[in-house]
C-alpha cells in the first residue's frame, strides 16, 4: 500500500515537472500557399482539415503578413528581423549562393538558443550556404543554418526546382558517395547529365517553354541550374515530405523533455509539384491541389506526434506562408487546366511577386491548445516580428543594431490584444507602406504583369492609395482624392527607410 502511495506521489511530481516545462514552438512555413488555399479561410474546392483544426483551436489572423512577395527576402526577414530591401542580394537566390544571413547578428533561432532551447530546421532553406558560390559540396559546407542559430539542420539548399537536389544534414550532403562528387553550376552545363532542353522526352512533367526549368534533369524533372555527380544523394520528389516529416518527428522525439524550437519549412505547394502517390489525383485540382493536401496531411502528422509525445498542450504552432500563390510557375502540372474554380487568392489582388496584398497577406495561425482559445484577430501581424516578440517573451535584450525592423507583438500573437502593428512595409518589385487602413504603393516603372506567371505586379508609374478596410481587393485608387494622405505616407516611408538603428 505504502509503495503504491509513493509511486502515486512520484507520478504527480513527474507530471508537475512536465507541466512546468517551457513552451515549445513549431513554426510551419508553407511555400507559395495563398490566402484562399485553405478551407478555414474560404476554400471550398479543396479541404485542409488539419490546418483548419489549428485555426479552429487557435487564433486566425486575417491580417497576417510575410514581408515580401517571394521566398528568399521573406525568409531573410523572418530570420533577421530586418526588412530585406535594406540589404543587397536578398532576392530569389540560385542554388549555389553563399549564405546571406550574417553570422554575428541576432537571428530568430538564436533568440531561442540563448533561452536554453534546442533549435532545429527541417525543409527548404533558400538563404545560401557557405562563404562562396564556388564551394565544395563534398565536404562540410559552412557557414549555414548551424552557424546562425540552429543546433540541428536537415535542409535542401534552395528550392525544389533548383539544383543541387540533395539533402544537407548539419552541413553534409546526405547519402553522398565521395567517388561520385557533386559539382554545381548556374553558368554553364557541366558533366554529362541530360538536360530538359536536350532531352524533353525524359521528362515526366512538361516544362513551360518560356520559363526555363530545362537544365539538369533529376528524377525525370527538369531543374534550374546544372549539376553532376551525387547520384546516390539525389532526392525523389515524391518522398520529399516523408523525409522532412520523419526528421521533424525525430527532432521532436529527441527533444521531448527539453524545450525546442522547430522551423519546419515545407516545400508545398512550390514547383515542381510532384506529390507522393497517395496524394496524386486526390484533390481533383491537379498536382498543386494535391500538394496542398499533402501539406495539410503533414500538419496533421506533426500534431499527432505532439499528442503521442504528450507535449501538445505545451507546444505553440505558428502556421504561415512565405509569399502568395502562383499557378503556372514553370511546369505544366494542371494548376490552370484543373483549377476547377478554386481561388487561391480569395478576395485579394495580385499573387506571388506582386506588391498587392495577394503577394504578402498570407494564412497566419497561432495555436497553443489549453492556453490560447479560439478567436479571429484583425491585428496586423508579420513574420518579421517573431524575433522581437519571442525576445520579449524570453526577456532577451536584442543588441543595438540587430533586428531593427522587428517589433514586439507577443500580446497580439497570444490573443491578448487585437492591436498589432500600426505601420508596415510590404515589398515586391516596389515598396508599399500600410498605416492603419491605408496602403500607399510607391510608383514604379516595371512591367504591370509578371513574365509568364501572369500575375499583376502592382507596378504603376502613378501613386496608388487604397483603403484596405473598404477595399481589400485594391480596386479603387484613391491617390488623386487624398493627396495629403499620399504625402504623409511618403514621408513616413522615407523616415523608416532612413532608420538604421
Ligand atoms: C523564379 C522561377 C520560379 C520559382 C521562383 C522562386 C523562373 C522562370 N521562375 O525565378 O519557378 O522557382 O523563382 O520561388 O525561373 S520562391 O518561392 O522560392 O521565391
Ligand atoms: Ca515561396
Amino acid at each position: 500500500m505504502k509503495h503504491v502511495r509513493i509511486t502515486f506521489i512520484y507520478l504527480l511530481i513527474v507530471q508537475f515537472a512536465f507541466s512546468q516545462q517551457k513552451l515549445n514552438v513549431i513554426y510551419i512555413y508553407a511555400d507559395d500557399l495563398g490566402n484562399g488555399d485553405v478551407s478555414y479561410n474560404g476554400a471550398t474546392k479543396l479541404h485542409t482539415p488539419n490546418i483548419d483544426q489549428l485555426a479552429s483551436q487557435g487564433i486566425i489572423f486575417t491580417n497576417g503578413h510575410t514581408t515580401s512577395a517571394t521566398c528568399t527576402p521573406s525568409r531573410y526577414a523572418l530570420m533577421t528581423g530586418r526588412y530585406p530591401w535594406r540589404q543587397e542580394g536578398t532576392g530569389i537566390l540560385p542554388g549555389d549562393a553563399a549564405l546571406i544571413i550574417p553570422a554575428n547578428k541576432t537571428t530568430l533561432p538564436l533568440v531561442f538558443q540563448q533561452a536554453g532551447y534546442q533549435t532545429g530546421i527541417v525543409g527548404k532553406w533558400h538563404l545560401g550556404l557557405g562563404a562562396v558560390v564556388k564551394k565544395n559540396w563534398n565536404a562540410t559546407i559552412k557557414p549555414g543554418p548551424n552557424e546562425v542559430g540552429f543546433n540541428f539542420s536537415f535542409i535542401f539548399p534552395a528550392t525544389a526546382d533548383r539544383v543541387p537536389t540533395v539533402f544537407i544534414e548539419n552541413g553534409n550532403v546526405v547519402g553522398l558517395d565521395l567517388k561520385d562528387p557533386i559539382k554545381v553550376s548556374y553558368k554553364e552545363k557541366i558533366g554529362d547529365d541530360p538536360t530538359g532542353k536536350e532531352h524533353p522526352e525524359l521528362l515526366k512533367m512538361h516544362t513551360d517553354p518560356i520559363q526555363g526549368h530545362d537544365q539538369t534533369i533529376v528524377n525525370n524533372i527538369g531543374r534550374i541550374g546544372y549539376m553532376t555527380g551525387g547520384k546516390t544523394a539525389r532526392w525523389t520528389d515524391e518522398e520529399l515530405t516523408f523525409t522532412f516529416l520523419e526528421k521533424a518527428k525525430q527532432f521532436m522525439e529527441g527533444n521531448k523533455n527539453k524545450p525546442f524550437f522547430l522551423y519546419y519549412a515545407a516545400t508545398e505547394p512550390h514547383v515542381p509539384r510532384m506529390p507522393a502517390t497517395m496524394f496524386k489525383g486526390k484533390s481533383g485540382l491537379g498536382f498543386r491541389g494535391d500538394a496542398i493536401l499533402q501539406l495539410d496531411w503533414m500538419v496533421g502528422e506533426i500534431v499527432s506526434k505532439l499528442k503521442a509525445l504528450g507535449i501538445e498542450k505545451n507546444t505553440m504552432i505558428i502556421f504561415s506562408s512565405d509569399n502568395g500563390p502562383v499557378l503556372n510557375d514553370g511546369y505544366i502540372d494542371g494548376s490552370i487546366t484543373e483549377l476547377n474554380g478554386h481561388t487561391p487568392l480569395g478576395p485579394l489582388r495580385g499573387g506571388k511577386s506582386s506588391i498587392f496584398e495577394g503577394g504578402n497577406r498570407v494564412p497566419f495561425i497561432v495555436s497553443w491548445p489549453g492556453t490560447i482559445s479560439h478567436q479571429v484577430s484583425p491585428a496586423l501581424v508579420s513574420q518579421i516580428d517573431l524575433l522581437a516578440s519571442f525576445a520579449s517573451y524570453f526577456k532577451f535584450k536584442i543588441p543595438n543594431g540587430d533586428a531593427i525592423d522587428s517589433e514586439n507583438h507577443m500580446n497580439a500573437l497570444l490573443g491578448k490584444t487585437k492591436q498589432g502593428r500600426t505601420t508596415y512595409i510590404e515589398h515586391a518589385g516596389t515598396l508599399a507602406i500600410v498605416s492603419g487602413d491605408w496602403k500607399y504603393i510607391v510608383p514604379a516603372k516595371g512591367n504591370a504583369m509578371t513574365y509568364a506567371t501572369n500575375i499583376e505586379t502592382g507596378n504603376a508609374t502613378i501613386p496608388q492609395l487604397y483603403n484596405l478596410k473598404d477595399d481589400i481587393g485594391e480596386k479603387n485608387n484613391l491617390a488623386n482624392q487624398y493627396p495629403d494622405k499620399v504625402a504623409a505616407l511618403e514621408l513616413l516611408l522615407k523616415q523608416i527607410k532612413e532608420k538604421n538603428n
